[in-house]
């Protein structure tokens, strides 16, 4: 198969949920040579966005979107090694979780893989993430930063009672918060009170270097 045959392929199948399939090609495309990220920007995330569209129109319901979900997640078990071993030494800490509430995490788990690539040490706390559990975390870890994952507009409020938690425990000024998740915007970001926002997983590595550098430039955020 060439290249494009197996994006063109890999998208299909991933629409349809054919975890399997999924697998078995993007084994076969490294076999080939074929670049990780183009795997992942050029065929799995195109493939979820057109699962979420159709589930907007009503073509898709839960069972497509969850099968899809694990279809890409199956393959990104395999690329994560491969995106996140560049070799190059740690620059921050990153705590990062889905908020209380939500279950969605490819694009969370994603965001991690290029933080991990770009040298950040990413602690996971995984979903359904509760302000007291974000608290202990920072408390434990002392991250520079701490990357909440919002994917429904139910679950969005919860940044706000986050940050409300983070006040509260005395560590609001010493971490910098960042919020994202499909429906987040920039506008919301600042609404809530978070430092940075990013919409894609390289925006928010490209955010989080430049949020950090002026922290220890001593800018605040
Ligand atoms: C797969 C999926 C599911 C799977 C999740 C599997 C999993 N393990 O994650 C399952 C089936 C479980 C699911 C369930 C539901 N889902 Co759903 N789901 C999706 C779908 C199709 C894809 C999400 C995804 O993985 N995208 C791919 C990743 C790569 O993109 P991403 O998530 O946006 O992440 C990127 C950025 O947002 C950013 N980012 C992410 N996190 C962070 C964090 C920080 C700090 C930063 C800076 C950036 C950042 O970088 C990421 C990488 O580029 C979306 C549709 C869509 N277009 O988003 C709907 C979608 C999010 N789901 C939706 C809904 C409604 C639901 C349900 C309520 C359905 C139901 N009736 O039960 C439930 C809710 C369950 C719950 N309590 O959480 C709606 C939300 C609508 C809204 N605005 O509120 C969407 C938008 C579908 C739609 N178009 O209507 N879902």
């Amino acid at each position: 198969m060439t290249p494009d045959e197996i994006l063109k392929e890999m998208y299909d199948q991933t629409l349809v949920g054919n975890g399997p399939r999924v697998l078995e090609l993007t084994h076969q495309a490294l076999e080939q040579g074929m670049e990780p990220q183009s795997l992942l920007f050029d065929s799995l995330i195109p493939a979820l966005e057109e699962v979420g569209a159709r589930f907007e129109r009503g073509d898709f319901f839960v069972p497509e979107m969850l099968i899809a979900g694990r279809a890409m997640a199956g393959s990104m078990e395999v690329l994560r090694p491969l995106l996140a071993d560049t070799g190059v030494e740690t620059i921050g800490k990153f705590v990062m979780g889905t908020v209380k509430g939500d279950v969605h995490d490819i694009g969370k788990n994603l965001v991690n893989i290029m933080l991990e690539g770009a040298g950040f040490e990413v602690i996971d706390l995984g979903v359904q993430v509760a302000p007291e559990k974000f608290v202990a975390a920072i408390e434990e870890h002392q991250p520079d930063i701490v990357g909440m994952s919002a994917f429904l507009t139910t679950t969005m409020p919860m940044f706000k009672a986050n940050l409300n938690a983070l006040t509260k425990a005395g560590l609001r000024e010493q971490v910098i918060v960042m919020v994202g998740g499909a429906p987040v915007t920039q506008e919301y970001a600042d609404a809530v009170g978070a430092d940075g926002y990013a919409a894609d997983a390289s925006a928010t590595v490209k955010r989080a270097k430049a949020l950090l550098a002026q922290r220890r430039a001593g800018v605040p955020a």
